[in-house]
């Protein structure tokens, strides 16, 4: 049985709960807010706080019961405080109303990609010197990937340019250059493309490594065409990338579609050519940025052009590799993990 004075303390807490409802239902505004916190949580008079005073007044026993009835007030009125808050309209004060006058704000439009803004700048450079841009599949036949292009089936070659199979002559392009032998099959010499475009090897993702990453091929064929266009051309391209000053060697090479065939290197913006610990360069003090040459014979026999009348030559470049180096990025995977903290950085001029 409660002690009277329990029963008289239950009653007190019902009343005060009872008045709650009632006074919050009321406030408006931050002013009726304040007094309702004052009345309920006031120092000296608030209700709550004569609950707790109260509380001496108890014999152990039942003190326990008492102060567990005066917290669960106490806890009611500080969430009924926070609701009524929360539906409080912030007010209004004079002068600071919404000026209808000033312009809207710009909402984030988006933007193009890294990646695309590095291979618009490498566009740029050939659409000057009189090149066009093709385009083609990203799913190749094994002929238009691979035959064509002077890599017999199950030559030890094909190792290198590993891919995912659709059946069994259908795969992912290991290259763009399936879209020159289609153009060269459509087209006759004089021919001044580049090619740029995704394409996929058998990769396990690392710092450097993707399955899928972004390359630029080009091709010249035409009467005449030799080397020293190849050279000159690229070295013209080379410097307006990267500037008049930079440092550019060819290195001889090989790949199964161009003979000669020559890679070429810039110096490594990373350590200027001095650290032989470079990360970057690994103390060679040179970037490989390209691969190139002259189109072998075999190659333009497939497409049906006289290897004794034209000559070619062609290159390829990988755009995610040589955008790494261009703006110092250690991580290829940096560029598909679309944190726009990272994407915004690379807004060109
Ligand atoms: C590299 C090397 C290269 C080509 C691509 C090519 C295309 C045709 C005929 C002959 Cl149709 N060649 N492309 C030539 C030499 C090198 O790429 O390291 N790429 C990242």
């Amino acid at each position: 049985m409660d002690s009277p004075e329990l029963l008289r303390f239950r009653t007190a807490v019902d009343a005060a709960r009872a008045e709650l409802a009632r006074a919050s239902a009321e406030v408006r505004d931050g002013k009726a807010l304040e007094e309702l916190r004052r009345l309920f949580l006031g120092r000296k008079r608030g209700r709550v706080t004569q609950l707790f005073e109260g509380l001496r007044a108890f014999e152990a026993a039942e003190k326990r019961e008492a102060g567990r009835l005066a917290n669960d007030l106490k806890t009611e009125v500080q969430a009924v405080l926070g609701e009524a808050e929360s539906h409080l309209a912030v007010p209004a004060e004079a002068g600071t109303e919404e000026d209808l006058t000033l312009p809207g704000e710009r909402p984030y439009g988006g933007a193009p990609h890294p990646l695309r803004l590095f291979q618009e700048e490498i566009e740029a450079v050939f659409l000057e010197m009189g090149f066009g841009i093709e385009e083609g599949p990203e799913i190749e036949t094994d002929y238009y990937n691979f035959e064509a292009l002077n890599f017999p089936p199950h030559h030890p070659a094909r190792d290198d340019w590993d891919t995912l199979y659709i059946g069994d002559k259908l795969l992912l392009r290991t290259h763009t250059s399936p879209v020159q032998i289609r153009v060269m099959e459509k087209r006759k010499p004089p021919i001044r493309i580049i090619i740029p475009g995704k394409v996929f090897r058998r990769e396990t993702p690392d710092p450097t490594h993707l399955p899928m990453f972004f390359q630029v091929e080009g091709l010249v064929v035409g009467e005449g065409v030799t080397f020293a266009h190849l050279k000159g051309t690229l070295e013209h391209f080379i410097r307006r990338l990267f500037g008049e000053r930079i440092k550019v060697r060819f290195r001889p090479s090989f790949f199964p579609f161009t003979e000669p065939s020559a890679e070429v290197d810039i110096e490594c913006l990373s350590c200027g050519q001095k650290d032989p610990a470079c990360r970057v360069c690994g103390g060679t003090g040179w970037k490989e940025i390209l691969g190139s040459g002259m189109v072998d014979p075999h190659v333009f026999k497939s497409v049906n052009i006289d290897p004794e009348k034209y000559t070619g030559w062609a290159f390829g470049l990988g755009i995610d590799r040589t955008a790494m180096f261009a703006f110092g990025i250690p991580d290829i995977r940096l560029f598909f993990e679309n944190d726009l903290r990272f994407n915004r950085q690379f807004r060109l001029k």
